[in-house]
């Protein structure tokens, strides 16, 4: 990077002279790479300071996530662009934030992802990456690192990759960790007719533990009663596909870590063959357009940064 750094007056300079300067003197016109760097002094970036979170005390539902993203990119749009990968199994939009100074050409600057909510469950990662959207648009200006990152480098945020699934999990079953896509889970013919059910209407599915006396493990049931009297309980819930098991890396491979299922009731069921997944696509499409420096993937459960 130093290098880079060190060299670049040098290039500018020569691609000046050898290149823009007879290029716009061909053209008859006064103009070229300095004058470019001039207006990015002369423009002033204004924003309605700080911006906020319309909705700061709670778990966002999917609407609420698409209007925080609105706001943002409507307070601040010369540091954000608003828009998606894709669309989900039920054509809801997989929403991208683009954190950049917009005055400042692309071309030269370092490109990351970061990817939040795969999994349903795992919803605290789209507050994280709300609040983080909210920061550093409010350090730019502020903190000379966070004006850097603005001005050296490109942010897309994914805010979510799961959004078919948020609305299910903050009202109807807090546990669900696929997708939405509706799945006979245990092969009777019906789709998603036996999930967990609030018996005691705490607005909560309980998870408990039971472990027999002369076992040494515990077995996890979810409230619930057998909805279609087959003689299981809980057998068939909405969704899904882990879609953290569902790219082709590795994929249903009992060697990897994740492991192999083709059961599909299971947390970890990959799908039907890699990638088959709509949102899984999208990803794959968006990450294979840029060449990207770093990649960061949230998820939560357990305090733990794992890198590759
Ligand atoms: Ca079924
Ligand atoms: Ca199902
Ligand atoms: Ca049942
Ligand atoms: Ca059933
Ligand atoms: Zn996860």
């Amino acid at each position: 990077m130093r290098h880079i750094l060190l060299f670049r007056p040098f290039f500018v300079v020569f691609f000046y002279l050898a290149i823009v300067m007879p290029f716009f003197s061909s053209l008859n016109i006064q103009s070229g790479v300095f004058i470019v760097e001039a207006q990015i002094n002369k423009q002033e970036i204004t924003l309605t300071n700080p911006i906020s979170l319309l909705f700061e005390n709670k778990y966002h539902n999917l609407s609420e996530v698409y209007m925080e993203l609105e706001n943002f990119n409507n307070s601040a749009p010369q540091l954000i662009d608003y828009g998606n990968i894709g669309s989900s199994y039920y054509n809801k939009s997989i929403p991208l934030i683009t954190l950049t100074n917009e005055q400042i050409p692309s071309y030269s600057k370092g490109k990351t992802y970061i990817v939040a909510h795969h999994h349903a469950r795992e919803h605290c990662t789209i507050e994280h990456v709300l609040r983080l959207i909210r920061d550093l648009v409010n350090g730019f200006g502020t903190d000379p690192q966070i004006s850097e990152l603005f001005n050296k480098y490109i942010i897309y945020i994914i805010v979510t990759l799961n959004p078919d699934s948020l609305d299910i999990v903050i009202y109807d079953n807090e546990w669900i960790r696929k997708t939405a896509k509706p799945i006979d889970d245990d092969g009777d013919g019906l789709i998603d007719e036996d999930g967990p059910d609030d018996l005691n209407e705490d607005d909560r599915i309980t998870e408990y533990a039971v472990r027999r006396y002369d076992e040494d493990f515990w077995t996890y049931f979810t409230e619930g009663i057998d909805n279609d009297g087959d003689g299981k309980v809980n057998e068939d819930w909405i969704g899904g596909v882990d879609l953290n098991r569902n790219y082709p890396f590795h994929w249903n491979d009992s060697n990897a870590d994740s492991g192999a299922t083709s059961d599909k009731s299971s947390f970890t069921y990959p799908g039907e063959n890699p990638a088959s997944e709509k949102e899984t696509q999208a990803l794959m499409d968006f990450a294979s357009k840029h060449n990207f420096t770093h990649a960061l993937s949230l998820h939560s459960g357990t305090n733990t940064s794992v890198f590759d």
